[in-house]
């Protein structure tokens, strides 16, 4: 007989039976509805404890803070084992697996049979959005991990504020998680649109089983603005404020592990006294038109899931301090004294530590202390730079979006869209160098349109035609702007100093945005010149901008040619704005 542990059962019948359906097919020992008390967070951390599940950490250092490792066969997203499954697969495109969504439900439905036998399984309610958004979604995640559950609870806004917004609507996203014996071979991340379903089995990893953060705020939750005239995007959001108290706020897509968070909290350079930049979101942005045309966008989610390696006191103090509490932390390095380091930490190397697989390790090691992937979970409040509209349920206008890669050669450190038509083309061409956040090639270069090859729910040429016609409700569109902070000379070292002195750019978009920056025109859009950039305060020379910003023609040309590898997969749909884009480029080269 199956227990009630914690919430009363809900009152929403869709939910019970959501709830009933499961756990009749999965077969816990004991199901636990989870309210997003504190009282329920200390039992939960506790019996995590217990079962070894999570390290507590020093509690001087890092009070409230938990260390988890993974399974070394877990450490990172799956694309080859995430699937849109919609009826046909031309609705899921070709840069997505598809699978017949009846075969899959019938195949996980079987994985799933008896799979929580001796576990509890955990119902977790939560909001994507601030409570009132026009915007926000329901989502309800069934699932048999703790570490799951202390995730959400960190992520979202989870518990009996969720069920409050649902009321009685069975509008809310079903998710169904279970780490099963977390196989590789049995893993899978499965995306069911149409009914607006999740099923993850077979991983405990992050963006695997974190259901509201990728799976709904990302992939379903692109299928669903196509459908109701909104964007889920892979954006950080931020508000840039001048000494004035003029604030712009601004979208930045970056591929995973490619600097959002870190542009997201970044403080200006000290020449820059009284410029202020507040965090409205890190990871997801959610926009949409309003009524007056003016495009508005909401962080879905109220905590970060950020990369440990490379952060420090230097690069992103913020961080620093939104990670000394009540923070969890996956396949870091554990210090002997309870405290964590990952490679780029501040300071030496610790002598000793116990690596992110639970060995012995020293500076001589040849392997690394942290997984490249290695994370903090910490609530978005413990922000110093959150900014004050991060929970405005009515959102932020945005001024400007700007797009990223990571590329070591051709793209210079920014450059401006001619207009709409031509940013999109420049987002929908974007490349990036593949990172340790996905399981594959690091380093490689791929075409990452938008940021979103991994997590667009539907064919990534109707996504793009729905970018185009989001301008038809914009009367102001935003200024759409590319950027590079990861070009490389000969020796391989980085050319720009990135982190803090991002600012510059961001001043400069800014200032573009405003109809005060001065540009020059270019083969591949507006660019500043040496001379117009704010340079108070760093000693950067016009020799060093110009390597930056070189323009080589065969690197372009070959860029060209890479794009065509995403362009030809997607031809028989794509749009014909972004063909002309491309014709119009080739032409001014
Ligand atoms: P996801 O959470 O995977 O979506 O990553 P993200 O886009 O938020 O990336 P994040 O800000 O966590 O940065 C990823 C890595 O890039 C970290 O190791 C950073 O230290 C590094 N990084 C961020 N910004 C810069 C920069 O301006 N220059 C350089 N060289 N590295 C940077
Ligand atoms: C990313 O990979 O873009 C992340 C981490 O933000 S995960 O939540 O694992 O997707
Ligand atoms: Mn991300």
């Amino acid at each position: 007989m199956v227990e009630n542990i914690g919430m009363h059962t809900s009152s929403n019948i869709h939910v019970r039976e959501f709830v009933e359906k499961y756990s009749a097919l999965c077969q816990p020992d004991q199901v636990v509805r989870c309210d997003g008390s504190e009282e329920e967070k200390q039992r939960l951390t506790q019996e995590a404890v217990t079962k070894g599940i999570l390290t507590p950490l020093n509690a001087e250092k890092l009070p409230g803070c938990y260390y988890h490792r993974s399974n070394p066969n877990d450490v990172a997203r799956v694309e080859q084992c995430t699937f849109i499954c919609t009826p046909g697969p031309e609705e899921a495109g070709p840069t997505n697996n598809w699978a017949d969504p009846r075969e899959m439900t019938t195949k996980l439905h079987a994985m799933l049979e008896g799979s929580m036998r001796g576990r509890t399984m955990y119902v977790v309610p939560y909001l994507m959005g601030p409570a009132g958004s026009p915007l926000t979604k329901v989502g309800i995640e069934i699932t048999d991990s703790i570490y799951v559950v202390l995730n959400m609870r960190i992520m979202a806004r989870m518990g009996r504020v969720a069920l409050d917004q649902l009321g009685t609507s069975d509008d809310f996203n079903r998710g169904i998680h279970s780490t099963l014996d977390c196989n590789p071979d049995r893993r899978f991340i499965c995306h069911f649109p149409q009914t607006n379903t999740i099923i993850s089995v077979g991983s405990g990893y992050g963006g695997n089983v974190l259901l509201g953060k990728k799976c709904l705020a990302l992939r379903i939750g692109s299928w669903l603005g196509e459908h109701q005239g909104w964007m889920a995007e892979h954006m950080l959001i931020l508000c840039v404020e001048s000494p004035e108290g003029e604030k712009t706020y601004v979208a930045a897509a970056f591929p995973s592990a490619c600097g959002k968070t870190n542009f997201a909290m970044m403080i200006a350079p000290d020449a820059f006294a009284g410029w202020k930049i507040t965090t409205v979101g890190d990871d997801i942005a959610w926009l949409w038109p309003d009524a007056n045309g003016q495009l508005r966008a909401i962080n879905p989610e109220n905590g970060y899931f950020g990369v440990a390696p490379g952060t420090n006191f230097a690069s992103n103090p913020n961080a620093m301090r939104t990670i000394e509490r009540d923070t969890i932390y996956t396949n870091v390095a554990l210090l002997p004294d309870g405290d964590v380091w990952w490679e780029g930490k501040d300071g030496p190397p610790p002598a000793n530590a116990t690596d992110w697989q639970g060995r012995p390790w020293t500076p001589e090691s040849k392997e690394k202390a942290a997984h490249p992937n290695s994370r903090f979970t910490a609530p978005m409040l413990n922000n110093p730079s959150l900014a004050s509209e991060a929970g405005d349920a009515a959102g932020v206008p945005i001024s400007a979006i700007i797009f990223g890669g990571r590329r070591a050669t051709t793209m210079p450190l920014v450059f401006q869209a001619f207009n709409w038509t031509h940013g999109v083309y420049l987002g929908a061409t974007m490349g990036s160098e593949m990172t340790a956040a996905a399981a594959g090639t690091v380093g490689q270069v791929r075409r990452d349109p938008m940021a979103m090859l991994p997590f667009c729910g539907y064919h990534m040429a109707d996504y793009f035609n729905h970018w185009l016609s989001i301008r038809r409700k914009l009367i102001d569109p935003p200024r759409i702007f590319h950027v590079n902070w990861f070009r490389k000379n000969a020796a391989g070292e980085y050319l720009w100093p990135g982190f803090g002195e991002n600012f510059r750019v961001l001043k400069w978009i800014v200032d573009r945005c405003r109809g005060r920056g001065k540009a020059r025109e270019t083969q591949v859009g507006w660019m500043p010149r040496y001379s117009e950039f704010d340079w108070r305060g760093l000693d950067f020379t016009r020799e060093q901008w110009d390597e930056l910003n070189k323009f080589d023609r065969a690197e372009w040309q070959r860029e060209l040619l890479w794009q065509d590898e995403l362009l030809l997969k997607l031809h028989d749909r794509l749009p014909k704005e972004l063909i002309f884009q491309r014709e119009l480029l080739i032409s001014r080269l």
